[in-house]
């Protein structure tokens, strides 16, 4: 079979930072060599979840704030498949925000990229969780998700990428795919994806990021290193890039599914005994 992520006409403004992130995507999948038909990707509401309607992939558009229980559900189905949530801070960090924190917890072997550009693009412009100082709330901070999953002790990958910075995103990208992929759990990258249109953060992000990927005495599988090291340079206005955090912990899938056994989505299902009950249900849907 070839690979085919051809995309369809994507609805980005110009310069929309989301265009990064799908090219990093599509870049990984080829460069593992992961076939459409083995990838799954589901997304949220909002510009950044239009990426699933971009890719041939099999693909989910989930409601708003709810695409991760519906990706766990589908990586324990088929574990077999390549389960990919997406969406935008606005999505995972406010009305998400509950599911992203139990999915930190309970280390399911998925992948979930958050384009972060501080705002509800697709709503025009209000702020998100991630926008620091609102004008209706100058002394609110903004929500770090990085440092939120440092704080998670059972949290496995943490990266950040920017998508002013293509090679980095791109293999940052790899390996949050390779993690998952090798059984090893959650791996969380946000991108800072910035929205051109209700809030151009290029110029101000560029200048703030910090790639601790470049810094050789930097070693991302210590948590408290990690958690200094991100405090320190918040201190400095300086946003971390990089794979932030890697370690291991049990996954949700080795607790659930037995050992050996067949995921649902092998299971041959008969529902010939339902048929009668099926059919009176659509009758009575006719109009
Ligand atoms: C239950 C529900 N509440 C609110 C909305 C309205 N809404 C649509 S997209 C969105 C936020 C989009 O922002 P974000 O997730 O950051 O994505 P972006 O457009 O910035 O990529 C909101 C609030 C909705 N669709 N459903
Ligand atoms: S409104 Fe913003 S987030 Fe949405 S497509 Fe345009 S630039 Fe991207
Ligand atoms: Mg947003």
């Amino acid at each position: 079979m070839t690979t085919n992520y051809k995309p369809n006409q994507p609805i980005w403004c110009a310069g929309c930072g989301h265009f990064g992130v799908q090219g990093a995507l599509k870049y990984a999948l080829k460069t593992l060599d992961i076939q459409p038909h083995e990838t799954m990707i589901l997304a949220g509401i909002g510009c950044s979840g239009s990426i699933q309607n971009n890719l041939g992939t099999y693909g989910y558009h989930a409601m708003h704030g709810r695409v991760l229980p519906t990706a766990i559900g589908t990586a324990l189905a088929n574990p077999a498949l390549t389960v990919i949530a997406s969406g935008g801070d606005g999505d995972g960090y406010a009305i998400g925000v509950g599911h992203f924190v139990h999915t930190l917890k309970r280390n399911p072997s998925l992948v979930y990229i958050v384009m972060n550009n501080g705002t509800y693009g697709l709503t025009k412009g209000q702020d998100s969780p991630t926008k620091d100082a609102p004008d209706w709330a100058p002394g609110e901070d903004a929500l770090d998700a990085i440092t939120l999953g440092l704080s998670i002790g059972s949290s496995t990958f943490l990266a950040r990428g920017f998508a002013g910075a293509p090679e980095q995103l791109n293999e940052l990208t790899i390996k949050a795919l390779e993690h998952a992929r090798s059984g090893r759990g959650f791996a969380f990258l946000e991108v800072l994806s910035p929205c051109v249109t209700y809030n151009d953060t290029y110029p101000l992000w560029e200048a703030m990021v910090h790639d601790l990927d470049k810094d050789a005495d930097y070693d991302a599988s210590d948590r408290t290193l990690a958690f200094t090291t991100c405090m320190k340079l918040k201190d400095d206005h300086r946003i971390p890039t990089g794979v932030i955090y890697q370690g291991d912990h049990p996954t949700l899938e080795k607790a659930l599914l037995e050992e050996g056994a067949r995921p649902i989505a092998q299971i041959d299902s008969d529902i010939s005994e339902h048929r009668p009950k099926l059919d009176a249900i659509l009758e009575n849907c006719r109009v």
